[in-house]
Formats: C-alpha cells, sequence, structure tokens
C-alpha cells in the first residue's frame, strides 16, 4: 500500500504539470466513474497502451466489459480502443488463463484467486505493450476491467500495473430500506430508485448505472424492499416488479434478494397461522420460492427482521429464530438460495439492558442453524449510533455463519448534509479484536470466517441510494457507498486509502486536493462522535426521525426509546453501568474484552460512559474531569467542522461550481448544527451536573427550555 500510495503522489504530481484545471459543471450522477480527459502526459501514456481491445468469449457480463472499457478510455483518452482479435501492440486482454494460454500470453495461475478475483498485469511481449486482465470467470474480469479504469482514473499509469485482487466475502449486499410507495425508511437522497409504479414494464438507465457503479466495487447483491417488510413484496406483481430488475442486474452479476414478513402466509396466503413447524406454512413458503425462482432463477433469497420492533416472528409461536430460519431456509435450499437472518432484536417488554438482547437470544442458538443461513449482526450491540464498541456476537458464535451490517445511510450521523465519511468507523468496527482464538482474532477475521472455517460470509451495508441526480443527497455520501465496497471485498481495508482513491476519483487526483480531502474525510467522523455523542454516549438523538439532539427525552412508554436511558444522566454521574454492578453487558465479551470494559481505567475513553457511570467531577487521564472532558469533546467536534469549512474552502480551484457550492453549504448547515449539538448538550447534562462549565468555554446561546421546544414534524426518512 505504501509503494501504490508514493507511486500515485509521484505520478501525478509529475504528471499535472502546473495550475489547476477546473472541470465543467457536474451533477454528481457519474459517480467515481467519471472518466475525465487525463492530463496530457498520463493520456499519451495511456492511449498507447488502450488502441485496441482484444476480449476472449462472448457474454452478457463481458458485452458489460467491453462497453465499459471503451466508454471508459474513450472518455479518457479521447478515441475508444477498437475491438480485434489480435493481440498487438496497446493491446487491453480479457481473457480466462485457458483463453491467455492461446493468445500466446504464457502461463498464468490464478487458483487462489477463486470466482471473483482477478489479475491485471502490464506485460511486455516482444516490442508489444499488453495490458492483460485475466480471471477465472466473466465476472472477475469484469471487475478487473473496473478496477483498470479505476485506477487510471487515480492517475496511475498504466505501464506499472500489477494488481492481484480477490474478494474475501462471498456477499457482498446493499439492503435497501425502500418501501413500496417509493418512500424510504432513513433515506435522506430523495424516494427509492425502484420506480414500482412503472416497473416491470420500464427499466430506465438508472438501473443499469446502478448496477455498473456496484459492480465497479465488487458489490454482488441487492435487498430490494425495507426490512419492515409489506407482504405485497411477495405477491406475483411484485415479484415480475423484482425480476425485472434482477434482469437489468444480471449481467453485472448482482443477485436480487427480497425482504420477508414472516407473517406472510397469513397476510397474503389465507393460512390461520405463520408458525414456522406447521405444515401448511412450511409447504407454503416452498411453494412462495419455487414461483420466486421461476421469475428469477438466480434470486438469492431472503432477509429477515423478525421478533423486533414489532415485526412479527417465530417467537409469536413460541419458536426460535433458527426454528424460523431454517424454515425459510428449507424453502429456498432447493434452489440454491440463503437466508440472511438478522439479529438485530429488542422487544421483549423488560427492563433488560437493550445491549444484552441479541447476544441472549442468538448465543444459545449457535450450532443450530441451517447451512444456508448467515445470521447479520449489527456493527455494535445497540443501533449504528456514530460510535459503538464491537458487538458482543463476534467472536461468540463459532459455530455460525455471521454477516457484518454496517449502515451507508447516515440516520443517526447527521442525515444527507453532515459530511462524515465512514470509513474509520468501518475500520474501527472490523480491526476490533474479539480474542475469539486469542489475540488478533479481530472482527474483520470473524466475518472472512476464516477463524472458523466458515461456509458462507458477507457484509450488507443499508443503502444511502435514492432518485436523486447525484444517488446519495450528497457528492460526499457518495464516498461512503464506495467505501463500503471496498471493505466488503476486504475487511481489512485502510479507510485513508479508499478516501485517497475516492476522492482522486470523484474530484481531481491532483495531490493538493486529494491530500487535504483526505484528511478533511478521515477527521469527519470523530468530528461528528464529539458533537453528538462523546466518550461513549448513544442514542441522544431525537425522537423518530432521529434529527438532532434530545438529551432530555425521558417519558416515552419504552424505557429504551428515551435517550435518558442511554446516557444515564443524574446528579451523581452520567454513563451507562454495563460491569457485574449494572447491566453485566461487559460478560458477554470474551475474557480479555471483558476485562478491559469491566475497568473504567482500562476502558478507552472513547467508549467510557457506554460502560461506565462515572461520577461528573471523577478525573480521566488528562487530569480533566468527566464534566469538563464532555464539554471539550462538544467544542473540539463544533471546531473540527470549522476546520473542515476552512478545508474545503480552499479547494475551490480544483472542484466544478455545482459540487463545490453544495459541499460548502452543507458545511455550513453541518456547523450550525454542530453548534446545536453542542449547545443543547452541554444545557441539558449542566442543567443535571450542576457544574460550572470550565474556563474557555462559552455558555450556549440559549436557555434549555428553548431547545427542548424544537420540533421537527416533516424530518426526512421517518
Ligand atoms: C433502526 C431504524 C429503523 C430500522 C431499524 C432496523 O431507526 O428505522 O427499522 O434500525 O435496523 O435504527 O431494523
Amino acid at each position: 500500500m505504501i509503494t501504490r500510495a508514493r507511486i500515485f503522489f509521484l505520478s501525478v504530481a509529475a504528471l499535472l504539470g502546473t495550475g489547476a484545471t477546473v472541470a465543467q459543471a457536474e451533477d454528481g450522477y457519474d459517480l467515481w466513474l467519471r472518466y475525465q480527459p487525463l492530463a496530457p502526459a498520463l493520456r499519451t501514456d495511456t492511449a498507447a497502451r488502450a488502441t485496441t481491445l482484444v476480449v476472449a468469449g462472448d457474454s452478457p457480463t463481458l458485452q458489460a466489459a467491453t462497453a465499459e472499457l471503451r466508454r471508459g478510455f474513450g472518455a479518457m483518452d479521447g478515441a475508444a480502443p477498437t475491438i480485434t482479435a489480435t493481440v498487438g501492440d496497446g493491446a487491453i486482454v480479457l481473457a480466462t488463463p485457458a483463453r491467455a494460454a492461446t493468445l500466446g500470453l504464457g502461463t498464468i495461475d490464478l487458483a487462489d484467486l477463486g470466482q471473483d478475483g482477478f489479475l491485471i498485469k502490464a506485460m511486455t511481449i516482444g516490442s508489444r505493450r499488453v495490458t492483460l486482465v485475466a480471471a477465472n470467470s466473466d465476472i472477475g474480469l469484469l471487475y478487473g476491467a473496473f478496477r483498470l479504469l479505476e485506477t487510471v482514473e487515480q492517475g496511475l499509469p498504466m505501464a506499472s500495473l500489477d494488481i492481484r485482487s480477490a474478494p474475501k466475502l462471498q456477499l457482498r449486499v446493499l439492503d435497501h430500506w425502500d418501501n413500496l410507495d417509493r418512500t424510504v425508511e432513513r433515506g435522506y437522497a430523495g424516494q427509492s430508485i425502484w420506480d414500482w409504479w412503472t416497473l416491470p414494464d420500464w427499466k430506465g438507465p438508472r438501473y443499469t448505472d446502478y448496477a455498473r457503479a456496484n459492480a465497479s466495487i465488487g458489490i454482488n447483491g441487492a435487498v430490494l424492499n425495507n426490512v419492515n417488510a409489506k407482504p405485497e413484496s411477495l405477491t406475483a406483481p411484485y415479484i415480475a416488479k423484482a425480476a425485472a430488475l434482477a434482469d437489468v442486474f444480471r449481467p453485472y452479476c448482482i443477485k436480487v434478494y427480497l425482504s420477508a414478513r414472516f407473517t406472510a402466509p397469513m397476510e397474503i396466503g389465507g393460512l390461520k397461522t405463520a408458525d414456522p413447524l406447521d405444515p401448511q406454512v412450511r409447504a407454503w413458503w416452498a411453494a412462495k420460492a419455487n414461483e420466486i425462482y421461476r421469475a428469477i432463477p438466480d434470486f438469492g433469497g431472503f432477509l429477515v427482521k423478525a421478533n423486533s420492533e414489532g415485526q412479527p416472528g417465530p417467537q409469536d409461536y413460541n419458536r426460535t429464530h433458527a426454528d424460523g430460519a431454517n424454515m425459510l431456509a428449507a424453502a429456498v435450499r432447493p434452489h440454491g438460495g440463503i437466508i440472511m437472518y438478522r439479529a438485530f432484536v429488542y422487544e421483549k417488554g423488560q427492563a433488560e439492558d437493550r445491549a444484552r438482547q441479541a447476544y441472549d437470544d442468538f448465543k444459545p442458538l449457535d450450532g443450530q442453524f441451517a447451512a444456508n443461513v448467515i445470521v447479520q449482526v449489527k456493527n455494535g450491540a445497540i443501533d449504528f449510533q456514530p460510535r459503538e464498541p464491537f458487538h458482543p456476537l463476534f467472536g461468540r458464535m463459532p459455530k455460525t455463519p455471521l454477516m457484518m451490517e454496517f449502515q451507508i445511510t447516515k440516520e443517526y450521523l447527521g442525515f444527507a448534509t453532515h459530511l462524515v465519511y465512514l470509513g474509520p468507523l468501518f475500520e474501527e468496527t472490523l480491526a476490533s479484536d474479539t480474542y475469539e482464538q486469542g489475540r488478533g482474532s479481530t472482527v474483520a477475521k470473524v466475518v472472512e470466517g476464516t477463524l472458523d472455517h466458515q461456509r458462507l460470509t458477507g457484509m450488507a451495508g443499508i443503502a444511502n441510494i435514492g432518485s436523486d441526480r447525484n444517488w446519495t443527497g450528497a457528492t460526499f455520501n457518495q464516498a461512503n457507498w464506495y467505501a463500503f465496497g471496498r471493505f466488503a471485498w476486504d475487511p481489512q481495508s485502510s479507510a485513508r486509502t479508499i478516501a485517497d482513491e475516492w476522492a482522486a476519483m470523484t474530484f481531481t487526483p491532483d495531490p493538493r486536493f486529494v491530500r487535504p480531502v483526505t484528511d478533511m474525510m478521515m477527521a469527519s467522523r470523530e468530528a461528528a462522535v464529539d458533537y453528538m455523542t462523546p466518550l461513549g454516549l448513544a442514542h441522544q438523538m431525537g425522537t423518530g426521525h432521529h434529527y438532532g439532539p434530545a438529551p432530555w427525552v425521558g417519558t416515552l412508554a419504552r424505557p429504551e426509546w428515551n435517550p435518558t436511558y442511554y446516557a444515564q444522566a443524574n446528579a451523581d454521574g452520567i454513563g451507562f453501568d454495563r460491569t457485574a454492578r449494572g447491566s453485566n453487558a461487559v460478560a458477554q465479551y470474551l475474557p480479555p474484552v471483558a476485562a478491559m470494559f469491566a475497568d473504567p481505567a482500562k476502558t478507552p475513553e472513547r467508549y467510557l460512559l457506554w460502560f461506565h457511570h462515572m461520577p461528573w467531577p471523577a478525573r480521566l487521564a488528562s487530569g480533566d474531569t468527566v464534566w469538563n472532558t464532555l464539554v471539550h469533546h462538544y467544542d473540539r467536534g463544533v471546531a473540527a467542522v470549522g476546520d473542515m469549512q476552512r478545508t474545503w474552502a480552499a479547494m475551490a480551484p480544483y472542484v466544478d461550481a455545482d459540487r463545490f457550492a453544495e459541499a460548502r453549504t452543507f458545511l455550513d448547515i453541518q456547523h450550525n448544527e454542530a453548534k446545536w449539538w453542542r449547545d443543547a448538550s452541554i444545557a441539558y447534562f449542566g442543567s443535571i451536573s450542576r457544574q460550572p462549565l470550565p474556563s474557555g468555554a462559552v455558555q450556549p446561546d440559549h436557555p434549555l427550555d428553548y431547545y427542548e421546544a424544537l420540533t421537527f414534524p416533516f424530518a426526512p426518512g421517518h
């Protein structure tokens, strides 16, 4: 990676010449696949190495690869490579090892690259300069074609290409929380991109561009409908609509999945029960699976949210989650389908710590799931918060494949307008050590399945994609879609490298742009944690819509709906005691981790109030009190957004006017809202702690009752 980064900057610096060039107006539609004309020096080199295209074979997937290479190189160096059958100077060759040998390209060993991996190699054969993209399958070749284009977009010279890459996870899936009325639960980028009403007849070009974008980062699955599923999504008309999308996605090897509502056999099947052990229910699901597979032969399977937040599930019939999952698994198994069964459950109607519930429900079921079930676990034990310690199920279900679930849409991170790059969040979770098999048993390794030789592996991301022209509501949110794809391909990726790549492709590879912008992106997540939920606080957002601060809310019907439940702030102190004196959630981790989290002196400060109820005047590592440290974090968060504003202001010479203005205005919004978060939180917690503000900290702009009175009846995504 170091070498690659160095090559990147040296080559770009050398080739860009002086003076930044500002691209013409852009609307963000092209994402990171912009294929802008290359700087002159790079262009000459690239054009000489991309004059012809030899594609050994023919299939819809190879046609997609061919079209993409012609489109990309055509735009970047002015002329699309011509298609030919002979390998001449300047040829790009797409071939399996067997075909490569017949084309005289020698013996290529791709045994370690599996079905989806690829090799990209600059070769010299006699006097001919050849770029070989080799893979064991057509989809590997498509992935390789995209990676080739991306490296050129990033300013890497083709002469030095030598990349071997294969995904470490099998299922790389976007979960769309899209409703059949085209609203998107927690969506901040317009309506659903699925125009259910005009499907299956109208298959607009946007669906193909969606598939291209996903294939370009290795995503190979899409769950089309909300986990809070409507039974109608399993009726014949909606199966036909899903089939139409599957037809568009097929060349890009993106499988379609559907969220299944557990009580569909009653609601659309007329049965009296949805008991997973009832023979009629089992027969209904088997018939439903047959019906779906007739329309979509490569249908991926079902995603299931059961017995959580009011959704029906097997526990309604005194059955376990394993009973429920296995019943559905039996229905799709004859067709090669799988079940992604979510561990996001909390609804026992008892005062148990919400953070404990998934583990308590699922851990006893380890080893009881059918072979085609994978349990999908959110990154943290509560709910996609700006920061959570890793979920205690990782490393504790060795006999069950676990799939990571991240949220790409920023429900709890300022919606579309806050610039929060999620790469560091993904990286932090994946690099956490579970100690499952001693030190170094990271969450990434659990998810990769290498520790326990899992047959199924995967990662899911809750999509941030909508009907907005720029797909994600803001250009910088595209980075989170991109980063998700990269981490799903390799959970041990570097968030910084990914940000470098994305910024270079999305704007310009000019290092005078990429360096400061990557730094800004890398700092952005910590900024959000600081102004929203520092020191391990969680779920302090407004009720329902989750927009803005509402730490004072404490009167909602169920305890775990209240921000006051999570912060546990009182006259003595703040934080949720999850040690043995409290809920003992720490005991769900393996001993080395539990021992760390059980002791406030050993708990990393970023998780302190997640695990400990700390007296306000207690001294932290810095020597300062809990209260003062909290205030400093809020201030730091606001200041960090100020830094981001300044960084971005200096980027005007490198960015087209429209995308520049959007990001600048959104940063202004973010700065105002960060200040609001800081002021409201300090006003509230100050009223509880009765501590004076540390010296230098300014009083909130308004008294507490001002913040408490704010309402947001039409907040999006809710
Ligand atoms: C919560 C969201 C809710 C989702 C739920 C889930 O607020 O809209 O339905 O997650 O993941 O964070 O099922």
